[in-house]
């Protein structure tokens, strides 16, 4: 009985070391550009565990007043984004099999006690149009299941250098992630786990 969502595209170990260690140099300029802010749930105002920030020429952000959105500036400095690495972009060129090109790239930073519960990612204009992922340090426990809530669900690890292609129907599954296994990667000197993931919003 199939459980994973056609379209999805699991890569593992797409990158090698050396592009692992590229990337996270860029993203650590984006960081020091773009601070990580804490995303709260909207109308709770709960803040996520998982700590975010962007690249691009959108973000996505949320908070109890305003809700999930995309939006061109940073919600804490008020500036825009940084720009997207080229590394991603030619990422995406790789790997997408679309010729639109992506708009924000979120990236995603959990500590060893960060989850992100099952949800839809459909706050996009384009929902057709692929999402790429792609995971960085620690591995964590991802679950993926079909297009409506409550149905059969599916675990697997993302590991560093691991890419997923969120195409077709896999495009609007619910997913998430159960855990973070802390000490499997020697990535990120304080350990932890970034996850990018690059989407096309505007249609
Ligand atoms: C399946 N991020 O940022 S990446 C998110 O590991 C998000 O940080 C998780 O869910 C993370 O929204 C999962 C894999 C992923 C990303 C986007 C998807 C799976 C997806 C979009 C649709 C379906
Ligand atoms: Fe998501």
């Amino acid at each position: 009985m199939q459980v994973l969502p056609k379209g999805l595209r699991h890569i593992p170990g797409f990158l090698d070391r050396a592009r692992q260690e590229a990337l996270v140099e860029a993203i650590r300029a984006v960081v020091a550009e773009a601070p990580l802010f804490v995303p709260e749930m909207p109308r709770t105002g709960k803040p996520m565990s998982v700590r975010m920030t962007n690249c691009g020429t959108l973000g996505w952000v949320t908070d109890k007043v305003r809700g999930y959105r995309y939006q061109a500036e940073h919600p804490v400095t008020g500036r825009p984004w940084p720009a997207m690495p080229a590394m991603l972009l030619d990422l995406w060129n790789t790997v997408s099999g679309t010729e639109k090109q992506p708009e924000a790239c979120l990236v995603n930073f959990y500590t060893e006690e960060a989850r992100m519960g099952l949800h839809q990612d459909r706050d996009e204009e384009d929902l057709e149009t692929p999402v790429l992922s792609v995971s960085l340090g620690d591995a964590c426990l991802f679950r993926v299941g079909g297009t409506a809530r409550g149905g059969r669900t599916q675990s697997f690890r993302l590991e560093s250098g691991d890419l997923v292609v969120l195409g077709g129907e896999s495009r609007l599954a619910f997913h998430g992630v159960d855990r973070i296994y802390p000490m499997t990667s020697g990535l990120l000197k304080n350990g932890g786990r970034i996850n990018l993931t690059l989407r096309r919003v505007r249609i």
